[in-house]
Parts: structure tokens; C-alpha cells; sequence
């Protein structure tokens, strides 16, 4: 058995007492009282969810098993000559919680490379779709015409005991996840390069083979290998996580499952809105007619936006009340590698400019920008320009924390997921208005 699979095993043995104790001691314990506000509000702030993968501060922002980003990076093992840590060395540790020796991390790679080979039949899938599919359909698409790959349902369908269901969950979301760049970039070159693929290339890594058969040169290797760690988790009440949550709580299987979360984060209040984001920047740069943007012109489209009855793309978040963590590291990249980018100078005096518009819109409970107001100028500088594909990059990464939670949930043997409604009535009768 792979050394990542083993420390896994312990740490599910090690993690069941806990969860256990919880439920039989704990149960009673009052995590606070659901209003109706909460109620009808999107569950907001309900504490309602266990995710031991990742946390989010709404000040503080994400952390990574305990790790804050820049930590994150900083503590995994990197290969010689790049900055940042491989996507399997992450894989790893969101799965354990430890940080993988570069040995550890390589075997991680060598077992994703033997999974990776897409059937066949997925490029037939992808090519029957009609022209003008979005690119988040076609990445939904192939996923779930892959579940007859799973290896979870079949095990199921033979008897398999409840304590065992997260082995063959692990195994499917390894196998799926090891597949991923290659779908990725596969319909990205379907889509906007004439159909002309590039093979993988059985030598690389997760990050370095994605930017490979993007057809793009280093450091794009490096920048996937960010994009998708930093992309990875936002603990599980958000949209994609919560629905990756959900359909797996039913025991549906990862394919499944993953499907149905990056069609929620296929919405433009979610994942959508780094696509959203380049749309609204362009159309206001080709606006200006060629002339140099000013904070006064930025004010005054953001103000447009507003008051045609829209959000501004990049702003925002549920639980956040800063500016966003992943903004600021991929404003640091840019800081660093492209700071004379025209693009970037433009979503630099966003910056400046929208947090002061929106505080005197005075509707937004958070004016900062969240990851999804920096993600695209970086796509768009390494050729990237396409950027209805923005939510598949996004959603490669979030396939990573959300598999790794799902194979906890299936060790721990959360279950079948399902709050209570109530009728708006009962809520008026609570609320001694009827
Ligand atoms: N522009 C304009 N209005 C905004 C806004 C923004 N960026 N952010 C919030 N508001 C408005 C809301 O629409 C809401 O208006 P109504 O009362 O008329 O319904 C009001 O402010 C209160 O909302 P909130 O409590 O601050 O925010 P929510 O928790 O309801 O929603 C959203 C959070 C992220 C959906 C919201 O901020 C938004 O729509 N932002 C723009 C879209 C976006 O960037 N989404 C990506 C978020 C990060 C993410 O998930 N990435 O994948």
C-alpha cells in the first residue's frame, strides 16, 4: 500500500473516536440558535457543517489543515527550480494533514501519472456536445459520463461494509483527479485551438503536465501548480463544496458528486465570477476608445454597474471581511512578474476604487475582493485570454479540497445529508405574526 494511503488509514483510525465521542457525549451541546434570518438567508453563519480539510476566518481568511497560504507554500517540499509545491505534495497533505517528504510527494506523482489516461470515450463525449457549450458544461459532462469508471459503486453493489466506503471513495478521487488536467486542457484546445490537442507527457507533474498540453511555456507550469492549490478549498459551506457535500452524503459516488459541484460553481455569485470579472474589465477597457483609464472613469462605470440592478464581479463574499487571502497571493505573483501589465494596472485601480464604492452603495457586507478579482489577469498574461474557460481552471482546483473531504466523510460515515424545512407560516407563528 502507498505511504499516502496508509498515513491515511491511521489518521482515520486515530480521527473515528473523536467523531464518535462527539455524537454519543456532545450531542445535545447548542452550536447556537438558527434564526429566521438564517433561515431564509442562505443558512448564513449556521454552524451546521464539520470539515477538518480547511477553515475560513472571516477575517483571517483560508487556512489549509491549520496552515495559512503563504505557510502552506512555504512548508511543502518543492522540486529543484520551481516555486512552487506540486499539486500531488498538496493532495497528500489536504488528505493527512502532514506535510509529505519530496519523496512522499513523488510517489504521490508516479501513482497519478499510472491513473491519468482518459477513456477514450470521454473525447467522444466532449466532441458530440454542440460548439457553443459552455466550457463548464463540457467539464461537468465528461466528468459524470465517467461514472461507470467507479470504483466506490461497484464495491457498494457487492456488499461493501460501511467502514470501508472511503477506500474505494479515495480510489475513485485519486483516479478522477489524476485525470483532470488532461480534460481540462483537452477542452481548451477543442474549444479555442482548432481542436488541435496535445498529448500528456507520461515525465510531468500534475501542474507541468497541465501546461504542457495547454501548449504554454514555463512558468505557466509554476502558475498552475498555484492556481490549483490556492483554488483547492474554502471549507465546505460554499456552494461547490456544500453541493460535493450533499450528493456524496447520498452515497452517490465521486463522480457523481463532483459533477454536480462544478455546476454550482458554474454560477456567476460563485466560481462564474472570475469569468465575470475579465468580461466587465474588458468592456470597460474597449469603452475607454484607447484612452488611459483614470480612478474617476473607474468610479463612474463600477457606479453604472450598480445601478443597472448588478454585482460587481470580484467583490464581496458570504463569509470573508477583508480582502481575500488568495486576492492578495495572486497579487503578489503579479507584483512580482508582471507589474507594468496593463491589465493589472487596470484591476489595480479597481482595487483602489470599488471598496469605497460599495461601502457607499452601502448594500455589500464585505466591499474587498475575493480570489476572483485577480485570478484572470494572470491567465490572460501566459495567453489565456478565453475566459469562459477561467471557471474549469478554478474548478480542477477545487476538485482537490472537495474529493479530500468527501473521503473523510465517507471514513468518518457522516450521513445522509437533510435539514429541516419549515413552512413560511410556522415561521410567522415563531415569529407571533399569525
Ligand atoms: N456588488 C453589488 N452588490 C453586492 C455585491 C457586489 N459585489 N456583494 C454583495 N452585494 C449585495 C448583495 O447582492 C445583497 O443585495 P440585496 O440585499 O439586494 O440582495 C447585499 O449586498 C448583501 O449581500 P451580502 O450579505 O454582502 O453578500 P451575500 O453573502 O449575500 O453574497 C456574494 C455574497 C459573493 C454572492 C456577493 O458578494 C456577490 O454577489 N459578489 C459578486 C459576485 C462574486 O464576486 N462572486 C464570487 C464570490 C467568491 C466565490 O465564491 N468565488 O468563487
Amino acid at each position: 500500500m502507498s505511504s499516502l494511503k496508509e498515513t491515511l488509514r491511521q489518521k482515520i483510525e486515530e480521527h473515528r473516536p473523536r467523531t464518535t465521542r462527539l455524537l454519543k457525549e456532545h450531542s445535545d451541546v447548542k452550536l447556537g440558535e438558527v434564526t429566521i434570518g438564517q433561515a431564509i438567508g442562505g443558512a448564513r453563519g449556521v454552524r451546521c457543517l464539520v470539515t477538518d480539510t480547511s477553515y475560513l476566518d472571516p477575517m483571517e481568511g483560508i487556512r489549509f489543515r491549520g496552515k495559512t497560504i503563504p505557510e502552506t507554500f512555504a512548508a511543502l517540499p518543492k522540486e529543484p527550480g520551481r516555486d512552487y509545491p506540486s499539486v500531488e505534495s498538496f493532495w497528500y497533505f489536504i488528505l493527512t494533514g502532514e506535510i509529505p517528504t519530496l519523496e512522499q510527494a513523488q510517489e504521490v506523482e508516479a501513482d497519478f501519472k499510472k491513473r491519468a489516461k482518459v477513456p477514450e470515450y470521454v473525447w467522444d463525449v466532449l466532441r458530440a456536445l454542440p460548439e457553443d457549450s459552455h466550457p463548464m458544461a463540457m467539464f461537468s459532462s465528461a466528468i459524470v459520463a465517467m461514472q461507470r469508471e467507479s470504483v466506490f459503486a461497484k464495491a457498494y453493489n457487492e456488499g461493501l461494509g460501511k467502514m470501508d466506503f472511503w477506500d474505494p471513495t479515495y480510489e475513485d478521487a485519486t483516479n478522477l483527479l489524476a485525470k483532470l488536467p488532461t480534460i481540462g486542457a483537452f477542452i481548451y484546445r477543442l474549444k479555442f485551438k482548432g481542436g488541435k490537442i496535445i498529448d500528456p507527457d507520461p515525465n510531468l507533474d500534475f501542474g507541468g503536465n497541465f501546461a504542457h498540453m495547454m501548449g504554454i511555456d514555463a512558468p505557466y507550469d509554476d502558475v498552475a501548480r498555484m492556481y490549483f492549490i490556492l483554488h483547492s478549498d474554502h471549507e465546505s459551506g460554499n456552494v461547490s463544496a456544500h453541493t460535493i457535500h450533499l450528493v456524496a452524503s447520498a452515497l452517490s459516488d465521486p463522480y457523481y458528486a463532483l459533477s454536480a459541484g462544478i455546476n454550482g460553481l458554474a454560477g456567476p455569485l460563485h466560481g462564474l465570477a472570475n469569468e465575470n470579472v475579465l468580461r466587465w474589465t474588458q468592456g470597460f477597457i474597449e469603452g475607454l476608445g484607447g484612452k488611459e483609464p483614470t480612478e474617476d472613469v473607474i468610479r463612474e462605470a463600477l457606479w453604472d454597474t450598480l445601478n443597472s440592478g448588478q454585482v460587481i464581479p470580484g467583490y464581496g463574499h458570504a463569509v470573508l471581511r477583508k480582502t481575500d487571502p488568495r486576492y492578495m497571493s495572486q497579487r503578489e505573483f503579479c507584483l512580482k512578474n508582471l507589474p507594468d501589465y496593463p491589465l493589472f494596472k487596470v484591476i489595480s485601480m479597481i482595487y483602489q476604487v470599488a471598496p469605497g464604492v460599495l461601502k457607499e452603495h452601502g448594500k455589500a457586507a464585505n466591499p474587498w475582493p475575493n480570489v476572483d478579482a485577480q485570478s484572470g489577469v494572470i491567465q490572460w498574461y501566459y495567453g489565456v485570454t478565453e475566459y469562459s474557460f477561467y471557471t474549469v481552471l478554478f474548478g480542477i482546483g477545487r476538485a482537490i479540497g472537495t474529493l479530500a473531504n468527501i473521503t473523510w466523510d465517507r471514513a468518518l460515515g457522516y450521513p445522509i445529508e437533510r435539514p429541516k424545512s419549515l413552512t413560511t407560516a410556522m415561521l410567522e407563528e415563531a415569529a407571533g405574526i399569525k
